[in-house]
C-alpha cells in the first residue's frame, strides 16, 4: 500500500453526548411531519425539497428510493411517502457539492476521520475523480480516461473470473440488467449483492419451499387479513409506509401478533400522520399480542404454534393432500419436539403459544406472515423460515385470498435487479435465454457472493472490485477484515451518488464515477428517459426523476454501465452498448425477451402504477422439482453462546438508510445525538457491574479469534436477559465474515456471541 498513512476502515470514537427519554408508545404522528419538513428545508431548500416531495410515488413520478414498500394500486395522497423517504430525499437532493476542489483540500486520510454522519453531508459526488497510486487525494478524470482506466485494468487479469461486480439495490431495472450483461459478456457470473447480507435467507427458503423466490401476496391481501404475524421487523423506522397498510387491516378487523425480542414503537401503534387524529397523536393500536422472543428463538416458537394445531387436530387435509409432500416427517418431526425444548428456547410460555396459533387457525385462515432481518439474519435463517412456510402450509394459508407469505424487502429494487439477473447462480433457463438473445456463450459456473467475495479478495484472487451502487465496506461484516480484502485489489470502482467510506479504502487504484439519483431528470439525446422498479410485491412500474442534477457532468447509471462495457468490450460483444443507453426503451425490449413476465414491457409500463409480474405460487403452481410445496422437516435449533456470553444483535436507528446516516437520533427508542451505544437488559448489567451509559468493550468471540471495539455506553433497555443491541454499521467489525447463515451464506448480523466489561481507563 503507498500511501503514507492507512486511512482506518473505522469512524472515529468520539462520543458526541448522549440524551436518553423514554422508548415511544407508537410510531409516526405530528413529530414524523416535523422531521420530513426539517430534513428537507435543512437540506435540500424549499425549492427543490417541495417539488420533490410531490413527485415522489406519484404514478407520473420517481420512486422513493428508500424501502421497497408498494405504492397503493388506486388512489394516492399528494404526499405518498414516510418520514424516512422524506430524509432519504433531502440526502439526496443536498445542496452540498463534493467536488475536485473539495478533494484538493481534503486528503483521503482526513475523510476516513470524520465520521459516516459528516461524510453524507459533505454533499453530491459532481464529477468522475481518481485516487492514483501514491496519491493522498483524490483529483478530476475525464469520463472517457476513467472508462480507459477500467478497461485496461479488467484487460490484465489472468481471468475473467478475477473481476467482482457488486450491485445495491437501488439500481433500476435497465441498469442493472446493462450490469449483468456486461459482467457475463465479460465472462464471469462474480455479481455478488445486498441481498447477499438482506432476503437471502427467504429466496433461498422459498424458493426450495414452494418454487418462488418471491412473497406471494398483495397490498389488497394484506387489507383483507385476518391475523397478520409481522416476525423481526421494525416497521415504523424502516418500512413506515406498511404502518398505513396495517391500520387499514386492523379497522377492517385483523388481529396482529408481533414477535420481536424488543418492542418496537411500530408494532404498538399508528398516529397516521396524513388524518388528523394521527396528526394530534391520537394511535390506533396495532399488535394485540406481542410475543418478546429471545434472540433467535423464532423457529421454536413457529414449530410450537404449529404443535399446538397439530395437537387440536387443525389442517387443511385437502390442501395437504393436493399440493404438498413431506407432511408426515415434518409433523413426525413436530410431535417429536418436547414442550420444554420450545418453551425454552423461544422463551414464550405455552399458554401465549397456544393463543396465537389458535388466533391464526381462526375463521377464514387468512393468516400473512411478514418477516424481515430479524429473521434472515440468524445462523438457521433458511430454516427458520421454512418453518413459518411449514406453518402455512399446514393452514393452506398460500395461494389464497388474503392468506400467504410476505418477506419485506430492503433497498428500493432489491427485488428488481434479482430478476433482472443480478446473482451469483442464476438458473440455467435464464443464461439459455440470454445467450439466445445476445448471440454469446454466457459462462456456467456459479460465481461469487459478497462473502465469497470477500474472501476471494483478502486470498489476493481478485483484481478488479466494481460496485453499481452501495457502500460495500460498511454495509459488510467483519470491517478491518473487509478493509483488508478491499486494499489488496488493484482497482476499486464505485459508481455512486454520494460520498462514502467505502471510498476512502480502496485497491491501488480507486475510481468514483458520480451518478445521477433517482430524483434528477435523466435526459439522453434530450429526450427524458425513464427507469423501471419492481417492489416488494412484485409491481414493476416506472420512476422518473424530475428535478435538474446536482451537476451537469453527472451520467445515468444506465449510461455509466455502458460506458464501461463499450470501453471494456468494444468489438468483441455483438451489443450496441451506447445505443441500448440512448434509449431505455431499447433495453426494455431486451428485457421483454430475457426474463420471463415482461410480455408489452413498454407499452404495460406505461400504464399508470406499472403491473403484475406473474407468481405461479400464489395460483398454487409449484415451480419446485416435484412440482408440489414443500413441508421441510429441520431438526430444532436457535443459537446459544457459550455461559457469560450475550447475543448481540445489529441493527438499524430511526435516522438511517443502511449506512447512511442521517443523524444521531433514534427517536423511537428514546435516544439522542449519539450512536456508539449498545442497549442491554439491566440484569445483564448489573451482574456485570456496569452501570447506566458507563463505557463498555465489546468482545466478539468465533473460533478464528476475538474482535473487539471499545467505548460503546451502555443504555439499560427492555430487551430479554441474554441479548443486546448495537447499530449497524459501527459494530460490523464484530460480525466475523465467515459466521453465516446455512445455504444462504448471509452474515449473521443478528447473532454474535459477545462479552461485555466496562472500559478500563
Ligand atoms: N429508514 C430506513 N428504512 C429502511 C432501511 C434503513 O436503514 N432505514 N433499510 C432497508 C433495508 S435494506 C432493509 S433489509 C430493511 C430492514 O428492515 P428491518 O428488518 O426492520 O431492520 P433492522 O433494523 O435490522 O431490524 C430488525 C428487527 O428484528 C428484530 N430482531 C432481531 N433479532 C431478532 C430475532 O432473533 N427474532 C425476532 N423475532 N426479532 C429479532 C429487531 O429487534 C428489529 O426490530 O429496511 C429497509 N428500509
Ligand atoms: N451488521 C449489519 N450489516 C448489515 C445489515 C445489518 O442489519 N447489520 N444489513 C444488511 C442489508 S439488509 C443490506 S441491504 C446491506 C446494504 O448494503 P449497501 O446497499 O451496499 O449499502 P447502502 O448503505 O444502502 O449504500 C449507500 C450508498 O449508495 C450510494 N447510492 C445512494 N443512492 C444511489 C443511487 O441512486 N445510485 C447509485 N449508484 N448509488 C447510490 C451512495 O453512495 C450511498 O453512500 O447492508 C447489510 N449489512
Ligand atoms: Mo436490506
Amino acid at each position: 500500500m503507498s500511501h503514507d498513512t492507512e486511512p482506518s476502515p473505522q469512524p472515529p470514537e468520539a462520543l458526541t453526548g448522549i440524551e436518553v427519554g423514554q422508548p415511544a408508545g407508537h410510531a409516526a404522528g405530528v413529530a414524523a411531519v416535523a422531521s420530513s419538513f426539517r430534513h428537507i428545508l435543512m437540506r435540500s431548500g424549499v425549492v427543490r425539497g417541495v417539488e420533490g416531495m410531490l413527485a415522489m410515488n406519484q404514478k407520473d413520478g420517481f420512486d422513493c428510493p428508500s424501502c421497497a414498500w408498494p405504492d397503493p394500486d388506486g388512489h394516492r395522497a399528494a404526499f405518498e411517502f414516510c418520514e424516512n423517504g422524506a430524509k432519504a430525499l433531502a440526502s439526496e437532493t443536498t445542496l452540498a457539492r463534493v467536488t475536485p476542489e473539495f478533494m484538493a483540500e481534503w486528503s483521503v486520510t482526513a475523510l476516513a476521520e470524520q465520521s459516516d454522519l459528516w461524510l453524507d453531508k459533505a454533499g453530491r459526488l459532481c464529477e468522475p475523480m481518481v485516487l492514483r497510486p501514491g496519491s493522498a487525494h483524490y483529483e478530476a478524470i475525464s469520463w472517457e480516461e476513467a472508462f480507459g482506466l477500467v478497461a485496461e485494468e479488467l484487460r490484465l487479469l489472468a481471468t475473467p473470473d478475477e473481476a467482482l461486480f457488486y450491485t445495491s439495490g437501488r439500481a433500476s431495472n435497465e441498469a442493472a440488467f446493462l450490469y449483468q450483461l456486461f459482467a457475463r459478456v465479460f465472462g464471469t457470473n462474480n455479481l455478488p449483492d445486498c441481498s447477499n447480507m438482506c432476503h437471502e435467507s427467504s429466496g433461498a427458503a422459498l424458493n426450495a419451499s414452494i418454487g418462488v423466490g418471491k412473497g406471494t401476496v398483495t397490498l389488497e391481501d394484506l387489507h383483507g387479513a385476518e391475523t397478520i404475524l409481522i416476525f423481526g421487523q421494525n416497521p415504523g423506522t424502516n418500512h413506515p409506509r406498511m404502518l398505513s397498510a396495517l391500520q387499514t387491516a386492523v379497522r377492517q378487523g385483523a388481529e396482529i401478533i408481533a414477535v420481536n425480542t424488543l418492542r418496537e414503537a411500530g408494532l404498538s401503534g399508528f398516529a397516521h400522520p396524513q388524518e388528523l387524529g394521527g396528526m394530534l397523536g391520537v394511535s390506533t393500536p396495532l399488535a394485540t399480542q406481542f410475543l418478546q422472543v429471545k434472540p433467535n428463538g423464532d423457529m421454536a416458537l413457529v414449530r410450537g404454534m404449529a404443535k399446538v394445531l397439530l395437537e387440536d387436530g387443525v389442517s387443511d387435509e385437502d390442501f395437504i393432500w393436493r399440493h404438498t409432500e413431506g407432511f408426515a416427517a415434518w409433523e413426525a418431526e413436530v410431535k417429536a419436539t418436547a414442550w420444554e425444548e420450545i418453551t425454552e428456547l423461544s422463551g414464550i410460555a405455552v399458554e401465549a403459544i397456544r393463543l396465537a396459533a389458535r388466533t391464526a387457525a381462526r375463521g377464514a385462515r387468512k393468516v400473512i406472515s411478514c418477516w424481515a432481518m430479524g429473521l434472515t439474519q440468524h445462523r438457521n435463517a433458511v430454516a427458520t423460515i421454512q418453518e413459518v412456510v411449514n406453518f402455512h402450509l399446514l393452514l393452506g394459508a398460500v395461494g389464497r385470498t388474503a392468506a400467504g407469505l410476505c418477506p419485506v424487502r430492503g433497498h428500493s429494487n432489491v427485488q428488481g435487479d434479482r430478476t433482472m439477473g443480478i446473482f451469483e447462480q442464476m438458473p440455467e433457463s435464464f443464461h439459455d435465454a440470454l445467450d439466445a438473445e445476445f448471440g454469446f456463450k454466457s459462462p456456467r459456473h456459479h460465481g461469487l457472493d459478497t462473502v465469497a467475495g470477500i474472501l476471494a479478495m483478502h486470498a489476493g484472487k481478485i483484481g478488479v472490485f466494481c460496485a453499481l451502487g452501495g457502500n460495500f465496506l460498511q454495509a459488510s461484516p467483519d470491517t478491518e477484515f473487509t478493509a483488508a480484502a478491499l486494499r489488496r485489489t488493484r482497482l476499486t470502482v464505485h459508481i455512486a451518488t454520494k460520498l462514502n467510506r467505502s471510498h476512502l479504502v480502496t485497491g491501488k487504484t480507486g475510481l468514483i464515477l458520480p451518478c445521477l439519483g433517482r430524483s434528477e431528470e435523466d435526459l439522453r439525446n434530450g429526450v427524458p428517459q425513464f427507469v423501471t422498479v419492481e417492489n416488494s410485491m412484485s409491481v414493476v412500474h416506472s420512476s422518473q426523476g424530475r428535478l435538474r442534477p446536482a451537476s451537469p457532468l453527472l451520467r445515468s447509471e444506465t449510461a455509466i454501465v455502458a460506458g464501461l462495457a463499450a470501453a471494456v468490450l468494444g468489438e468483441r460483444s455483438g451489443v450496441r452498448w451506447e445505443e441500448l443507453a440512448g434509449e431505455y426503451d431499447r433495453i426494455r425490449e431486451h428485457i421483454e425477451r430475457v426474463v420471463p413476465g415482461f410480455t408489452n414491457f413498454n407499452e404495460r409500463v406505461r400504464q399508470p402504477g406499472g403491473f403484475y409480474l406473474p407468481n405461479e405460487a400464489r395460483r398454487r403452481v409449484w415451480r419446485t422439482t416435484n412440482g408440489r410445496a414443500q413441508f421441510v422437516a429441520n431438526p430444532l435449533s436457535a443459537f446459544r453462546p457459550a455461559a457469560g456470553q450475550l447475543v448481540l444483535q445489529t441493527f438499524r436507528s430511526h435516522d438511517q438508510f443502511n449506512t447512511t446516516v442521517y443523524g444521531l437520533n433514534d427517536r423511537y427508542r428514546g435516544i439522542g445525538n449519539e450512536r456508539r451505544i449498545v442497549f442491554m437488559n439491566p440484569d445483564d448489567m448489573k451482574e456485570r457491574g456496569i452501570g447506566k451509559l458507563q463505557p463498555v468493550d465489546l468482545t466478539s468471540h468465533w473460533h478464528d479469534g476475538e474482535r473487539v471495539l471499545r467505548r460503546f455506553l451502555a443504555v439499560p433497555y427492555e430487551v430479554p436477559s441474554g441479548h443486546c443491541a448495537a447499530y449497524y454499521p459501527e459494530a460490523n467489525a464484530l460480525v466475523p465474515v465467515t459466521s453465516v447463515a446455512e445455504i444462504s451464506n448471509t452474515p449473521t448480523s443478528k447473532g454474535v456471541a459477545v462479552t461485555i466489561v466496562p472500559s478500563v481507563g
